[in-house]
């Protein structure tokens, strides 16, 4: 790489003005955002998007599926291929202000670096705002839309219910048809890099200032519908009941052992039930709760996913419940790019940053777009390991030497492309 390349960093500053602005949006005071997608705080923060794209002077767009890009055209040509700078601005239902969010701003900081010294690449850079990574509808929507993965099923099963998803899709101004025509050509897409915190502990634990994603872990998920009967609860005794909420709760517990002692180092989640009538004096007819589960295996995924549907079946029986059961769908591991790696590798070494291989437990957006292009993610410290909570927090230092590798990530993969190993 020239000199003048090796010299290139981001404006911190500048960089941390907008990770400032942003964590605004859907600010919840307690150092976290409740932004759900298509929430009026997430429209706000995609509205900013665009702005900031607008006065850094890159060319703005969206696809049907509402993702927002932010474009530079720095490659030989108008119609180079491109490499997609990523993240999301949706967050889980009071989350913390660095999940997506910090991937975004170093995006967009990483493409006003380049433009700002007229560094000329074999390709276009584009900064890619993926809708609803997090799953308020679907999950991974925008990314698995623009990968061509996503199924139509799965719109007419989303994780976060058809209502939802509708009201959504509206505030958007999207439609399904418009999502699944997102889809994207592979061949116009030279790779994909993330920046993203690590939302564990594994980091700091190593003393590492970088993490280089060797894997997406996959996540499938199941909503199950326990079925019994609503009884008066003072007259009805306790062997007389058709108790859905014994079905559920059993199975919440069951699935730790299960998941512990048959499945160690995958995980599962019980994220929610829903008790039907849902009154403290009659006996639950209906409880509905979603499991999710997770590996870097894919045969230990699908095992997982044949025991749990297995261990739901036992429990209905057991108290004698009737058993509706809806996948919410299903991600494989995703391999990231031996070649990208290296690259994240290289930039981390050459700004003598310690960096450490590492699986990824949380999902992503990179999941998707590892089975189009070659995808790469570099995870930066979280404290304490929280995420998904006002307690995430990251060091400004850490943020600043993730997207200085993420900057030079990009330089080093156009080096590579122009002069091929
Ligand atoms: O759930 C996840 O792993 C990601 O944060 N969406
Ligand atoms: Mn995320
Ligand atoms: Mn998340």
């Amino acid at each position: 790489m020239d000199k003048s390349k090796t010299d290139l960093f981001i404006n911190s500053e500048r960089m941390k003005d907008d990770f400032e602005v942003l964590a605004e949006f859907g600010a919840t005071g307690e150092g976290g955002v409740h932004r759900p997608t298509f929430s009026p705080a997430h429209l706000k923060a995609r509205d900013w998007f665009r702005d900031q794209a607008h006065a850094a002077g890159f060319e703005v767009k969206s696809d049907g599926a509402g993702n927002q890009s932010a474009i530079l055209y720095c490659g030989p040509e108008p119609g180079s291929k491109t490499l997609l700078l990523g993240s999301h601005l949706d967050s889980v239902p009071n989350g913390g202000r660095f999940d997506g969010a910090l991937g975004i701003v170093a995006a967009m900081e990483s493409l006003r670096i380049v433009k700002e010294n007229h560094i000329k690449l074999p390709f276009n850079l584009e900064v890619i705002d993926f809708t609803d990574e997090e799953g308020t509808l679907v999950g991974l929507l925008g990314s698995s839309a623009l990968s061509g993965s996503l199924a139509r099923e799965t719109l007419h099963n989303p994780r976060g219910g058809r209502e939802a998803l509708q009201e959504g899709l509206n505030a958007a101004g999207i439609t399904e048809d418009s999502i699944l025509s997102a889809r994207r050509d592979p061949h116009g897409l030279t790779g994909y890099l993330e920046l993203h915190i690590e939302q564990g502990s594994r980091l700091l634990n190593a003393r590492a200032s970088i993490g280089v994603v060797t894997v997406v872990n996959g996540i499938g998920s199941y909503r199950f519908t326990f079925v019994g009967r609503a009884d008066h609860a003072g007259t009805t005794t306790l062997t007389d009941r058709l108790d859905a909420a014994q079905g559920a709760c059993s199975l919440a517990l069951s699935v730790r052992r299960l998941a512990l002692v048959g499945f160690p180092g995958s995980t599962v989640n019980v994220g929610n039930m829903i008790f039907s009538p849902g009154a403290f004096n009659i006996v639950p007819e209906r409880v509905q709760t979603w499991v999710e589960y997770r590996s870097s295996n894919s045969k230990v995924l699908n095992q997982l996913e044949a025991s749990l549907l297995e261990r739901a079946r036992a429990e209905a029986r057991r108290f004698s419940l009737e058993l509706e059961i809806e996948s919410g769908g299903k991600h494989e591991p995703s391999p990231m790019s031996e070649a990208v790696q290296a690259c994240i590798i290289e930039a981390a070494e050459k700004l003598s940053l310690k960096h450490l291989p590492l699986a990824s437990g949380a999902g992503h957006d990179a999941q998707s777009l590892a089975g189009i292009c070659p995808a790469g993610m570099i995870f930066v410290p979280s404290e304490g390991g929280a995420s998904h909570s006002p307690r995430e927090f990251t060091h400004w230092e850490d943020c600043q030497n993730g997207a200085n590798v993420l900057l030079r990530t990009v330089l080093n993969m156009g080096d590579h492309d122009s002069h091929p190993s």
